[in-house]
């Protein structure tokens, strides 16, 4: 639940999230049963995820910091100093520093809908880069957010790095470029910009490998939803019938996670029935990989213009600049 831009987690008498429950039980529902990738993310998925970004498969991380290590004289020509680096998400600790080096920013905004996570990446910036001013704010990007007071007179540079943007089907994800442009919106007559990571479509096998990795580090990080569920919501899912699948789905341009039944089982959460045949999924994340083209669509259609493009040396991930 949300209230006037901050996040507040609804839990019921038992201290069971709510809305964790009722996305469940709802997916679960599907014909193709489905979980919103967001619940992947407690403290162990969270945690799995660092550590997927370590893993010789998953290219993404790499990739995307080779850009803003090497081209960093190009985005500070691109981008003018002076700007308010507002970020959406404030998770990622190595690549903001990279940025911030580049452009040297007259202020950073972190925006984040977990506090504490918010809060410890705000200090950290804070001590490496001493003299700038930080403002954390805790609300849900997904909606416009009021920005302080103190820098709105600055022109604004939004940054959205990871290929967040790929875990959003196309319309929610149009929905939220244009929630940043309302949030960012122009003062003074300086157009806002936005900094967006953008994985690129590629050879399926290298994409299906990096959300499949040898040591199984992914397989656990969706594992660890069904672990959640059981922990969570009164769960008897039997975690050993359940298999980890990266699919590309090339009609989506997509890659897929899922969790396949090994056998026919049966299982209930919170006290609700459910069952699955012999090879039947839970889908738990999409991944979604563009073209030069079809990254472009997507930011038009919200009406950001793409001013220009990176990619690291394999050209496999691409950092966007787009102005409103
Ligand atoms: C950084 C959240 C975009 O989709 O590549 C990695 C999440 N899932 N491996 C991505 C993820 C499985 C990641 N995001």
């Amino acid at each position: 639940a949300s209230e006037g831009g901050i996040a507040l987690v609804d839990l019921d008498e038992q201290g069971v999230d709510r809305a964790f429950r009722a996305d469940v039980l709802e997916g679960l529902g599907h014909r193709q049963k489905a979980i919103p990738a967001r619940w992947l993310y407690d403290d162990a998925g969270s945690q799995l995820f660092e550590d997927i970004t370590q893993i010789p498969e998953y290219y993404p991380t790499r990739a995307e910091a080779e850009i803003l290590t090497a081209r960093g004289a190009e985005f500070a020509a691109a981008i003018g100093k002076g700007r308010a680096v507002v970020e959406f998400g404030s998770g990622s600790s190595v690549k903001t520093p990279l940025l911030l080096n580049a452009i040297d920013p007259a202020a950073y905004v972190p925006l984040d809908i977990a506090g504490d996570f918010l809060r410890q990446a705000a200090d950290e910036l804070s001590a490496k880069f001493p003299g700038l001013p930080v403002y954390p704010i805790e609300a849900d990007f997904m909606r416009e957010v009021d920005l302080p007071d103190a820098i709105d007179r600055l022109p604004k540079l939004g940054f959205f790095p990871g290929s967040t943007i790929g875990n959003m089907v196309p319309r929610t994800a149009v929905d939220l470029l244009r929630s940043m442009r309302a949030t960012l919106r122009a003062d003074h007559g300086v157009q806002p910009m936005l900094l967006i990571g953008m994985d690129l479509v590629k050879d399926p096998a290298v994409l299906e490998a990096a959300y499949d990795d040898a040591a199984g580090v992914t397989a656990e990080f969706n594992y660890n939803l069904a672990r959640r569920i059981n922990r969570e919501l009164s769960g008897t899912i039997p975690i050993d019938a359940l298999r980890h699948e990266a699919r590309w789905n090339d009609r989506m341009a997509r890659v897929e996670m899922h969790l396949v039944a090994t056998r026919a089982i049966q299982f209930e959460i919170s006290g609700q029935s459910f069952a699955m045949a012999e090879g039947e999924t839970i889908h738990t994340e999409n991944s979604h990989k563009f073209t030069r083209r079809s990254a472009n669509l997507l930011l038009q259609a919200a009406g950001w213009s793409p001013r220009k493009r990176w990619r690291d040396s394999k050209k496999q991930f691409s950092l966007i600049l787009a102005e409103a």
